[in-house]
């Protein structure tokens, strides 16, 4: 099998190289890129605030009763070093508020310390991950309206922005320790059902919420703020206060980060062609992959035409470093270790679709006019030998080439999953 994995690399590599293409250099940068795996495909955005902790409100929605899912920290981190030894490249790990770990006594939202945090911190250290962070802005008695940042009433105004002014310091902790920046992301569910009087007013009150929770000057070499707008939401669908256009303004105007989810436009809407618009007047973008199946419905990414075009826009579109790189699905039908090595390995696949791409070439072919070599190309791309290189890089990184994965994740379902 090894003999053979090698034997196609040569022959895939020869045909690469005939086109100009080096697979050496693609499969050095493809190393070197981190993927942020999300903390909340483990348990289906449950969290261990409280024990038996479910996923409430928000607007987002987890859907199946696989057996197996993360009950505790342990599980969960159990469950992610699983995926890790079979996962190619380097990673992430990206927390939300409410995975906190709190000895066991409940710690509300406005009262969170980097303490709650230290032993993820010291896990993550022993993995070599950075770490990236949420506030929790769903999931609690607060939001149970739907409203949080921009909610009419001030005290639960302030509650919140407490919360994220902690996770800020929480998440500039993180950076600190481990060296590496981690993205702080900002989202909430805040909207309407049916058609609001004032659209205005919820808006100007995010503002100044946003504003409150971000005063506190920080590192940015510890912490990096991202903003992450939405078109609709489950009980959000006639109004959703922070829209595309209004967290495009703040985060201009104010110099965070833009996160794009590829969930949250319209169907038809593709975030790849949204990023170089973002780049030129954001210095960096955080990107959430996921896939939209007919909504919002955060389907595990598979290596489909959204996946590549996202994947081709960052390797050939944006400074190097400028977007990271979060997934952001959640399954709860399937074995929950195969969906974040499904969605990571898909989301490296595309990455390193578009390293090996001929792309000068084609910008050639574009910048001449001919639209026609340019087509038939892009299709020639897409039958050439990826997989063998692929297999070729699984192989170096020391983890399973093709379908072997499952069989372990089969094993790990069979001894451990099973007997929860
Ligand atoms: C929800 C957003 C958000 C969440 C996570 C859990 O629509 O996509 O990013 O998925 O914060
Ligand atoms: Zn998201």
């Amino acid at each position: 099998m090894s003999g053979q994995i090698e034997q196609g690399y040569e022959w895939a590599r020869e045909q690469y190289a005939a086109l100009g293409v080096d697979t050496e250099r693609a499969l050095a940068r493809l190393a070197e890129t981190p993927i942020s795996a999300h903390c909340w495909q483990g348990d289906d955005v449950a969290g261990f605030e409280r024990p038996g902790a479910e996923l409430d409100g928000g607007g987002i929605q987890a859907t199946g009763n696989y057996p197996g899912k993360a009950r505790t920290i342990a599980e969960l981190r159990a469950d992610f070093e699983q995926a890790l030894r079979l996962l190619p490249g380097r990673h992430r790990f990206n927390l939300h508020a409410c995975y906190l770990d709190n000895g066991g006594r409940f710690v509300d939202r406005d009262a969170l310390e980097p303490a709650h945090f230290e032993s993820w911190i010291e896990w993550a250290r022993g993995l070599g991950l950075g770490l990236d962070f949420n506030p929790t802005f769903f999931s609690h008695p607060k939001a149970a309206d739907g409203f949080t940042l921009s909610h009419a009433d001030p005290a639960i105004r302030e509650f919140w922005v407490e919360h994220g002014r902690r996770c800020r310091r929480i998440a500039a902790e993180m950076g600190r320790q481990l060296g590496t920046p981690s993205i702080h992301n900002i989202w909430i569910p805040d909207g309407y059902k049916d058609i609001p009087v004032d659209r205005r007013a919820p808006r100007e009150r995010l503002t100044e919420s946003l504003d409150a929770m971000l005063a506190e000057p920080l590192d940015r070499a510890d912490v990096r703020d991202a903003v992450e707008a939405k078109l609709f939401g489950i009980g959000s669908e006639s109004y959703v206060v922070g829209s595309h256009e209004y967290y495009m303004g703040y985060a201009i105007s104010r110099g965070t980060l833009v996160c794009l989810d590829a969930g949250h436009f319209h169907p038809t809407e593709s975030i790849a062609d949204k990023l170089t618009s973002v780049l030129l007047f954001a210095h960096e973008a955080l990107l959430h992959v996921s896939r939209p199946v007919r909504w919002d419905s955060d389907h595990v990414v598979i290596l489909n035409d959204d996946l590549l075009a996202i994947a081709h826009e960052i390797v050939h579109a944006a400074a190097p470093g400028t977007v990271h790189i979060g997934l952001d699905f959640f399954d709860a039908s399937i074995n929950r270790v195969a969906a974040w090595v499904i969605g990571a390995q898909s989301m490296r696949k595309a990455l390193l679709a578009a390293l090996l791409e001929p792309v000068e070439e084609l910008r050639r072919l574009e910048r001449e006019g001919d639209f026609t070599g340019r087509l038939a190309m892009q299709e020639a791309l897409k039958t050439l030998p990826l997989g063998a290189v692929w297999d070729r890089f699984c192989q170096r990184e020391g983890v399973p080439a093709g379908m072997a994965w499952l069989e372990e994740v089969r094993d790990y379902e069979r001894n451990v999953l099973a007997r929860r």
